[in-house]
């Protein structure tokens, strides 16, 4: 019997290519090119054997079908079914066995094919294909050629097809293979997608040109000069006009009167670097990365990295984008505050980092490397450290600082994300410090530091993170990396878990970031949610477009809606979760008090000229008097006291409305991000009494006596209550009365918080199928008193409630007063009382935060105010359903339509109100699997929720947003009008 064992692929070869160029930079030239994007021939099949012949010229690709490259091919046909094969996610799992370098038989491949003619250049000079990003492994060839092989999915990869290349007729042939050995570098927490999903182009390489460049441009800010020197071909000729030079490469220069680069100042200086067979542009910013005293700097200021992760998503295409995708990410984030991004976990698509360099935004330009799955197998034959896999490892690095060493806006280099510790990972570092001495290293895997710039971590919880701040954080492995590590500054690479309703404690982060100076800042894990459009198959909206999760394409392996984590939805619409962090990143921070108003900068490269200033007074949300404030131009770091005008100060006599003092700050002119007025901070104080808490109404007295039905029940004023005392109709209007409500559609954070999950101890202690008991209703003094108790069953913990209405003007008065029964060991979700009103009261007009949700704890970005919404506006549109939606501090809500309305006052209260009940909210997998209900919607008041914090990945809730069961209390007063019926008072 003979045996035969199947030889070593190329794919399952450690050695990153066959046959690649070195790395360059991406040159913007004038030397002839030719995309090679749109229509390809292409052809999916199981395995890595493809189709015999399909790289000669004269194979007939008839029967394939077109694709248009770049794109991701399980993508194809969406938002319909995938056409080829369905995308599948895991987060740290592979999908499949740990059995490097080689990967399963069953191995997706995908052909491409596609014709050319040259473009017209030159004579001479060489031909090159240029391959931007190829997920995982692909071979190519030309007119029947091999030509070569390469991997690492992220990078550019670059082939010499000058001998083989005609005028005219040329058949470029490619195979990917969805699984290689690269896939074991390539462990990132996103979708598996395959193909050429990054642009492809022919490139002509003029004899006497420039195949590479290299930038440095430093900024010396007490000197106020810039140093210059672009390395390039020798006789190559530097030209920037702005700045009068025209010199010769590779000769250091000292610039005076240059601008430097930062990302509150973009300016770049924009000129050529030519040599007689091409000219490329460059785009110099003047900048010197440095660390003093444990502090990253940049131009002699502190650098506060006020960052966000970004994967590359668009829920269509994929890890494909297109540059109208990248430009709204940067605007996007611009307009959010938001000063630096992590390309987690990869160098981005190039023309990213151009955004980044034009409208300023710190980038930590990430190597194409994870291989966090081997944490499964306790990092047994992790690739970090295993000798076979260090050029692979070395060429990533490579690639990656090549491509992208002109970028200004890149101030560190990341060698890749949880990776574990190894010798391959210190190579990366040593190659890439002797290469670019100018920027910093990172790396998180590793907490002893000993080969990085940064002390790195990811999810420290606020204390640690103060801990670390102030120097004081536990010792590293051993004295030598803790006496290297205290010298480093600090940042948090993720923090912040932004998956589904949250996160909460943005406010409290951004205050260590600005209270120590070791603390470099961080960036919120992460930018956007990845789902994928998809069209409902039923449901109560058939064809309705949903985001899939992973789990949705039925894949065994799978990490379910860990994908969905970021600040956007899939579409790119903001969550509440961006505008909590615009607050937070906010460039100046405003404190009004009645008298005048704190302007404090966190700017560091500019100072506020740029920013206008308002101030509004309304009372009861009303607006009463408006003006221009005028603040002082703040240096970088400064901070002013401004008086107010005399009209924003006078407080109304009391027994007066709520008077609320807003303070904005503005673009006072139009920047590239954004126009005139768009407001980039406010800030906002009580300025009635300001030293008492928001007035709670008295109880009143009764003005209607309390009759017993003759058909069971009770009349109280306009309200009829059933046998139970609860609440059935208010005048005319049908309610389904107010009933304790303690539980909360489990959200993200509540889910997944590890070894504490609270959604876990909610279920196991019954919170979401609470029982009520009528202890006792009586008329007492012309009230109604209706005592329950309300428990889960099988359990002796839970509520007692008082439920006391009077009637009262008309309308009528609640007072709940909830006590704990038993000893509780769970925080409870939420604090009040659920009602059911009839359906068509869909408008919802409030006064009190808003107009976005807001909880404990992630409540920084809403205001005191008047607002009016329709209910489904109120719903954010999670891609997990969970509890959203909160409006807090509500002291007065109307609830109108169909000619009826409903107001409830008091409280203060916090107010939900939804087409659905808490517990379909919480059955639903996707929003597609809301009905709402034909007859009611859900309303809930509460006096208070549990907090949010990140849990999901991050720290839980801090302890002053924890709710423990504790008394509470509720005030609140009803009425409503009805169609026909006289209004039920006032
Ligand atoms: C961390 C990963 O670096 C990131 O890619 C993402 O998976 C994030 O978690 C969670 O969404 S790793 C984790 C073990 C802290």
């Amino acid at each position: 019997m003979t045996a035969a064992r199947q030889g070593p692929a190329w794919f399952t070869d450690t050695a990153p290519h066959h046959g690649a160029l070195a790395p360059r930079a991406l040159l913007d030239t004038d030397a002839a090119s030719l995309p090679l994007d749109g229509a390809w021939a292409f052809r999916c099949s199981a395995t890595a054997a493809g189709t015999a012949g399909f790289e000669e010229s004269g194979f007939d690709d008839g029967s394939w079908a077109r694709v248009q490259v770049p794109h991701c091919w399980q993508l194809e046909g969406v938002p319909g079914p995938p056409r080829y094969s369905a995308p599948a996610y895991t987060n740290v799992t592979y999908p499949f066995p740990l059995d490097p370098p080689d990967v399963p038989d069953e191995n997706q491949t995908g052909e491409y094919r596609r014709r050319f003619d040259l473009p017209s250049a030159p004579a001479g000079g060489r031909w090159v294909v240029r391959f931007e990003g190829v997920d995982s492994a692909f071979e190519v060839y030309l007119n029947g050629e091999r030509i070569g092989d390469a991997m690492g999915s992220r990078l550019v990869h670059e082939f010499d097809v000058t001998a083989g290349v005609r005028p005219t007729g040329n058949l470029i042939a490619v195979r990917v293979h969805q699984w290689s050995a690269g896939s074991y570098l390539e462990d990132q927490d996103m979708w598996w997608l395959s193909g050429i999903f990054r642009p492809v182009t022919l490139l002509h390489r003029p004899a006497d040109g420039i195949d590479d460049l290299f930038v440095h441009a430093g900024f010396n800010a007490a000197a106020r000069q810039g140093s210059l020197l672009v390395e390039g071909p020798r006789g190559a000729v530097v030209h920037l006009p702005e700045l009068g030079i025209e010199a010769p490469a590779n000769e250091p220069l000292v610039v005076q009167g240059v601008e430097p680069w930062s990302a509150e100042v973009p300016r770049l200086y924009r000129g050529t670097l030519s040599t007689p067979g091409e000219t490329v542009r460059i785009a110099v910013g003047f900048r010197t990365v440095a660390i003093e005293d444990a502090t990253l700097t940049v131009n002699g200021a502190p650098l506060k990295l006020r960052g966000v992760n970004r994967h590359e998503w668009h829920p269509r295409t994929g890890r494909t984008l297109d540059l109208d995708t990248m430009r709204a990410d940067v605007e996007l984030m611009k307009r959010h505050n938001i000063n630096a991004v992590r390309t987690s976990h990869y160098p981005p698509d190039a023309r990213f980092l151009a955004l980044c360099d034009e409208y300023g935004l710190w980038v930590l330009d990430e190597c194409d490397l994870e291989t966090h799955g081997f944490v499964k197998v306790g990092w047994h034959r992790n690739p970090s450290g295993e000798p076979v896999w260090r050029d692979a490892f070395l060429d990533r690095m490579t690639r990656t600082v090549e491509r992208d060493k002109n970028h200004p806006c890149v101030v560190g280099w990341s060698l890749g994300n949880e990776s574990g510790r190894g010798a391959n990972l210190e190579s990366m570092a040593a190659w890439a410090r002797q290469r670019d001495p100018d920027r910093f290293i990172h790396y998180e895997g590793d907490w002893d530091s000993t080969y990085v710039d940064v002390y790195s971590r990811m999810y420290a919880d606020h204390a640690e993170t103060e801990l670390i701040g102030r120097g004081e954080e536990p010792p590293a492995s051993g004295p030598a990396a803790d006496a290297h590590r205290r010298a480093l500054p600090f940042v948090l690479c993720e923090y912040a878990h932004a998956m589904g309703t949250g996160p909460g404690g943005l406010a409290e982060y951004a205050a260590l970031f600005d209270a120590y100076p070791r603390i470099a800042g961080g960036f919120v894990w992460e930018w956007i949610d990845h789902g994928i459009a998809q069209r409902a198959p039923g449901g109560p909206t058939p064809g309705a477009e949903f985001f899939a999760y992973g789990g949705d394409f039925g894949e065994d392996v799978h990490d379910g809606n860990f994908v969905a984590d970021g600040l956007l939805f899939p579409d790119r619409r903001p969550s509440s979760g961006l505008a909590e962090l615009a607050v937070a990143y906010a460039p100046v921070v405003l404190e009004p008090r009645p008298d005048g108003v704190r302007v404090r900068s966190r700017l560091a490269h500019r100072d506020t000229s740029h920013l206008a200033y308002r101030w509004r007074i309304e009372d009861d949300g009303e607006a009463v008097a408006s003006g221009v404030l005028d603040v002082p131009a703040l240096e970088p770091g400064g901070c002013a006291d401004v008086p107010l005008p005399r009209s924003a100060a006078a407080p109304p006599p009391p027994p007066g409305p709520e008077r609320w003092l807003t303070v904005s700050a503005h673009l006072a002119e139009a920047a590239p991000w954004a126009g005139a007025g768009h407001e980039v901070a406010f800030g906002q104080a009580r300025v009635d009494r300001p030293e008492e808490p928001p007035r709670r109404p008295s109880r009143p007295a009764g003005d209607a006596p309390c009759l017993p039905l003759a058909a069971g029940g009770w009349q109280l004023g306009p309200g009829r209550f059933d046998a139970a005392g609860r609440l059935a109709e208010l005048a005319g209007v049908p309610l389904v009365g107010p009933r304790l409500d303690l539980w909360r559609a489990p959200t993200d954070n509540d889910e997944r918080a590890p070894g504490t999950a609270p959604a876990a101890a909610w279920r196991a202690l019954g919170l979401d199928r609470l029982r009520h008991r009528t202890v006792s209703v009586a008329e007492e003094q012309g009230a109604l008193s209706v005592v329950a108790h309300v428990m889960p069953a099988g359990r002796d913990v839970g509520y007692e409630v008082e439920y006391r209405w009077h009637a009262h003007d008309g309308g009528l008065h609640l007072d709940v007063v909830g006590s704990p029964l038993g000893a509780w060991q769970v925080p409870v979700p939420r604090l009040g009382v659920r009602l059911a009103v009839p359906a068509a009261l869909r408008r919802v007009e409030w006064l009190g935060l808003g107009p976005g949700e807001s909880y404990p704890d992630a409540v920084a970005s809403v205001r005191q105010g008047r607002f009016t919404a329709c209910v489904a506006d109120l719903q954010e549109p999670c891609v997990r359903p969970q509890e959203n939606g909160a409006r807090r501090c509500v002291r007065r809500v109307t609830l109108s339509g169909g000619a009826a309305a409903l107001t409830v006052t008091g409280g203060p209260f916090i107010l939900t109100a939804r087409p659905w009940t808490s517990e379909a909210l919480a059955a639903a997998a996707h929003p597609t699997d809301l009905v709402p209900d034909p007859h009611w919607l859900w309303v809930t008041l509460d006096a208070e929720h549990h907090g949010l914090g990140s849990g999901a990945c991050g720290p839980v809730e801090l302890p002053q947003y924890r709710l423990d069961a504790r008394r509470f209390r509720l005030s609140l007063g009803f009425r409503a009008e009805a169609a026909g019926r006289k209004g039920s008072g006032g």
